[in-house]
């Protein structure tokens, strides 16, 4: 047999991990540091054991069987191992609990667990985001019987107590516009609400539960007029006759996770809140669904970088390493730069919202948060999609095979930038944020940030850019059409801005700790530019159009 190229090798998904293990010194208390080791390590070496099954085995997807062989309907999904696996791993390390302790760091030590489970759990951790936004929403309602009966299975430390919640938004209307949803709530004449109509894309159709908007009977049209219910869907072992399962979906990636079609028929159901402005009432699982979608982003570039960094050691090209080739090399450490902005904005996301909801946060944090929800989310969503596919690009032909495991990366990175809002629809968001006092807060927080790093550089770049911002939504804030064309550079821009300044604080204190990197990871990053505001010419717009 001729040559054979070695596979590229995981390391150790913890071990190996110098960011987290940097922003985690930094940012806990020592006895609290201590007291997750253990923890991480193992998710590590789960996840590390999850990639060699992956690269060993023939990948499955789920399969619906909808009637038995005596034509009973049962709706059953059989689920990938990883998927039967996950309530486990995730009550046994109390992935959701964390994020509910009752301190400032906890959503950090949750959204630790959540990285270095992410790819592993074949995104079983896209139910379990829509379970953590539901016990987030349950508990901004205030309902306090729904509170009782959900939340404790919601943050079970055991697998046979736990429930997964969904969350059904979704019609055939679509998934960004929900005013038009066409799913209606009717009240019997004993009080119980029951929900009719069609929700198109249920990734948890296998959990117990979920949150749904629907209009009641006889309210108004548009968003405002839908109300927030919550559902169980299960009686006993059996899904609910009252929950049909249509189809599951036919997707590009995330095929691991069974999306699906459902119909509900009559499914019982109980309001959170007032009987209108579900859309109010659901935005702060949107917020926490949003900072998932983020730290799963980030997740997948490190995974992406991790094989590549590998495998640029142990490929030959040219006489010497494609690590000692100046091209690759340069490439590598280009998305190396970019990825550690976004771990920096990811993370600073987590770390507020933990703060803000423990009631420690400094007053202009809950408008910072507000804003770097959707800049964080829509950012590393467009990021995680170029940076995995500029990581298969550096395997050549073997990133385009199927069963090396690497284009199921880029395949799954795509989701980022759809569900819980596209990029567009996140940059409107950002805009929703701005009107408020988000750029302010921004301003506030990164002359934080800068305080310790005496780079003139990075903070004369740092605030022109954020100048920059201001200036355009003071030139364009009075016309809605101008202001909404460039809202994406001016998200991009912000949250290039935001991760600048964090990458400052993070390279100050590891510079203090001997570590280099992060200040040449901030230099690199400044290197590839802040701004990207946009052009806003409406005639061009229409003409290039026609
Ligand atoms: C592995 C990673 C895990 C990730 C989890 C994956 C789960 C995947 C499953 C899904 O994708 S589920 C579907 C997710 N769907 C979306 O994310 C919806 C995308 N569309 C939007 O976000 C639209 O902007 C929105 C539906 C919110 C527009 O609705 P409206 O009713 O036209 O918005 P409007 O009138 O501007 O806002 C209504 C209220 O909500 C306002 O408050 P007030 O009534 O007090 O004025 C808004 O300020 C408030 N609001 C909206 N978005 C908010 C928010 N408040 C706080 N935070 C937000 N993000």
């Amino acid at each position: 047999m001729g040559f054979l190229q070695a596979a590229p090798q995981l390391p150790h998904p913890w071990r190996s991990e110098r960011l987290l293990h940097a922003l985690l010194d930094r940012a806990l208390p020592a006895a609290r540091r201590g007291a997750l080791d253990n923890d991480l390590d193992a998710l590590g070496d789960y996840a590390l054991t999850a990639w060699q099954r992956a690269t060993t085995t023939t990948r499955r997807k789920p399969v619906l069987t909808q009637w038995d062989a005596w034509g009973r309907r049962v709706d059953r999904i059989e689920l990938t191992p990883a998927w039967q696996e996950g309530p486990h791993v995730t009550t046994s390390h109390a992935v959701l609990a964390a994020g509910h302790e009752n301190h400032e760091h906890a959503r950090l030590e949750e959204f630790a667990r959540v990285y270095l489970y992410h790819v592993a759990s074949e995104f079983y951790t896209c139910p379990l985001a829509m379970t953590d936004g539901a016990t987030t929403a349950l508990k901004a309602s205030g309902n306090r019987a729904l509170i009782e009966r959900a939340v404790p299975h919601f943050l079970s430390r055991d697998a046979k107590t736990f429930w997964l919640s969904g969350q059904w938004m979704t019609e055939t209307h679509g998934g960004s516009d929900v005013s038009h949803t066409e799913t209606v709530a009717r009240q019997d004449a004993d009080g119980q609400w029951r929900l009719h109509g069609r929700k198109w894309f249920s990734s948890a159709v296998v959990g117990e539960a979920a949150l749904a908007l629907a209009r009641p009977e006889g309210a108004s049209d548009g968003s405002g007029a839908l109300a927030l219910f919550y559902v169980e869907t299960m009686d006993g072992a059996s899904r609910k006759p009252q929950l049909v399962v249509d189809r599951l979906k036919d997707k590009l990636g995330t095929q691991e996770l069974p999306t699906a079609e459902i119909h509900l028929d009559g499914l019982p159901a109980w309001p959170l809140g007032e009987l209108s402005n579900g859309v109010r009432q659901v935005a702060p699982m949107l917020n926490v669904t949003r900072t998932w979608n983020a730290v799963c982003a980030i997740a997948s570039m490190a995974r992406a970088i991790a094989l590549a960094r590998d495998y640029a050691t142990r490929r030959q090209a040219f006489g010497r390493p494609l690590i000692e080739q100046p091209l690759h090399a340069q490439t590598l450490a280009d998305m190396q730069a970019e990825f550690e902005g976004a771990f920096a904005l990811a993370f600073e996301v987590a770390q507020l919202l933990g703060r803000v909801e423990h009631g420690s946060a400094a007053p202009h944090e809950a408008a910072l948060l507000r804003l770097l929800t959707p800049l964080a989310k829509l950012w590393t969503g467009k990021l995680a999609v170029s940076l995995c596919s500029e990581a298969l690009e550096c395997f050549g032909g073997g990133g385009y095979i199927e069963d090396t495991g690497l284009p199921q990366l880029l395949r799954d990175a795509q989701v980022y930038a759809i569900w819980e809002g596209t990029t567009n629809v996140l940059s409107l968001d950002a805009l929703r944020a701005l009107a408020g006092d988000g750029l302010g807060a921004l301003h506030t927080a990164s002359a934080g940030w800068l305080r310790d790093n005496d780079d003139m550089h990075a903070s004369g770049a740092i605030r022109q850019a954020l100048d920059a911002c201001a200036h355009w939504l003071e030139r364009h804030g009075a016309t809605r059409d101008a202001r909404e064309a460039g809202a994406r550079g001016v998200a991009l821009t912000l949250a290039r801005s935001a991760a600048a300044a964090l990458l400052a604080r993070q390279a100050a204190w590891s510079s203090q700790h001997g570590d280099a990197r992060p200040t040449a990871a901030l230099r690199r990053f400044l290197a590839h530019g802040l701004m990207r505001l946009s052009v806003v010419e409406a005639d061009d717009t229409r003409q290039l159009l026609d």
